[in-house]
């Protein structure tokens, strides 16, 4: 990372970088706060995008510009419920006016405005926590529902496609073969077992039951920025897989990521469950913001979704620990095999309860019309 302090000087335009360190706990790209000697706005977020995972690092940066005019321009007309603040950040500029800059080894920089006196968890804190969560995600779907998902373009073919993910482990499978161990063969039956069932959201999607939306991608409960005062959720951080999908990805990340108290890297995966209470406690905050333009069919597919969603993840991890590392970075070899346990372990839980979760869905639906 060479270039690192030559890039935060690119984007400080107002001040002398004072201070730059690792931010954050992304799996794909690496991110820097850096701190300026300036009057005003202090703070600013470094990203050096993956271009292994984003390969047009340049349709990020139209969607990002396109989106949050989007947001800022929907928030302008219509007025926050009093007491509440929504913030969108800002993609900064360089001298030369560019959204980013192309070190001389070719890394793709870019900056984001830093959302003050706010912060992330990477797990929920308590029930209010959660609700604010879905209220986050709500709203964000909610600014964005009337954004005709096509303008939209698709930063990342495949993203959320769990047959794709099925294919692409099947060939990763054929090629490299997987080691023996009871976790490997633990998540080979895993696998296979959910197969058939691993096409469920697409099948809807083809049959036109399921509508493409504009989506945030990844909402993990530590994409959600909560005011340091009040607790209330303020932003959606982290759009770079905003693009035309299904509202049921994001529903089902954002249940999988928050429910799992534990979170995605516990020390015993075996103890990993998926909380139904915080799980009714986000959905209570999504349905408020976004519930009313959610259909009939959309409502059916919630549980799948949630279930879908954590397995999806886990052969994702698992597909890329059986392929030697190559998509989510890694600080040790079996991470991604961690990682993989860890959802598959979640996906069991959520399957057991399945009922349970069935009666919050239909019950926190009606609550709210
Ligand atoms: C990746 O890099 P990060 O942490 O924002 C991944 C998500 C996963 C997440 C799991 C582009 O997100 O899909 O849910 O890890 N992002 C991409 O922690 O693949
Ligand atoms: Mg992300």
């Amino acid at each position: 990372m060479d270039h690192l302090v030559t890039a935060a000087e690119q984007f400080a335009l107002s001040g002398r970088v004072l201070d730059l360190r690792e931010y954050g706990q992304g799996n794909v790209n690496d991110t820097f706060l850096v701190t300026l000697e300036a009057p005003g706005e202090a703070h600013f977020i470094l990203q050096r995008l993956n271009t292994a995972v984003f390969h047009r690092p340049e349709l990020v940066m139209a969607n990002l510009s396109l989106v949050t005019a989007h947001l800022r321009r929907h928030l302008a007309s219509t007025p926050l419920r009093p007491g509440r603040r929504w913030e969108v950040p800002r993609v900064l500029l360089t001298q030369n006016r560019r959204d980013h800059w192309l070190d001389p080894d070719g890394s793709f920089w870019r900056a984001l405005s830093f959302i003050d006196a706010a912060q992330s968890f990477d797990v929920i804190q308590d029930v209010p926590h959660a609700r604010e969560v879905g209220y986050g995600l709500g709203m964000f779907h909610h600014l964005l529902n009337d954004l005709p998902a096509e303008q939209l373009a698709d930063t990342l073919p495949g993203f959320h496609i769990t047959p794709g993910y099925l294919q692409h482990y099947d060939v990763t499978l054929a090629h490299q073969g997987a080691p023996s161990s009871p976790e490997v063969n633990y998540g080979l039956h895993f696998v296979e077992a959910r197969r058939a069932w691993g096409h469920v959201l697409e099948n809807a999607k083809a049959q036109g039951i399921l509508d493409l939306r504009p989506i945030h991608g990844d909402p993990k409960v530590n994409n959600v920025m909560m005011d340091q005062t009040t607790g209330q959720a303020v932003s959606m951080i982290d759009m770079d897989t905003v693009k035309p999908g299904l509202v049921h990805y994001d529903i089902g990340d954002c249940l999988r990521s928050g429910c799992n108290p534990l979170g995605e890297a516990p020390e015993n995966w075996e103890a990993v469950r998926f909380e139904p209470d915080i799980g009714r406690a986000i959905l209570q905050g999504y349905f408020f913001m976004a519930g009313d333009f959610l259909t009939e069919s959309d409502y059916t597919y919630l549980f799948a979704a949630i279930r879908l969603i954590a397995f999806e993840l886990g052969l994702r991890f698992f597909t890329d620990y059986l392929a030697g590392n190559v998509y989510f970075k890694t600080r040790y070899p079996e991470q991604n095999l961690l990682r993989a346990l860890v959802q598959f372990r979640l996906t069991e839980s959520i399957e057991a309860q399945a009922a349970t979760l069935q009666t919050i869905i239909r019950d926190e639906r009606n609550a709210v019309v």
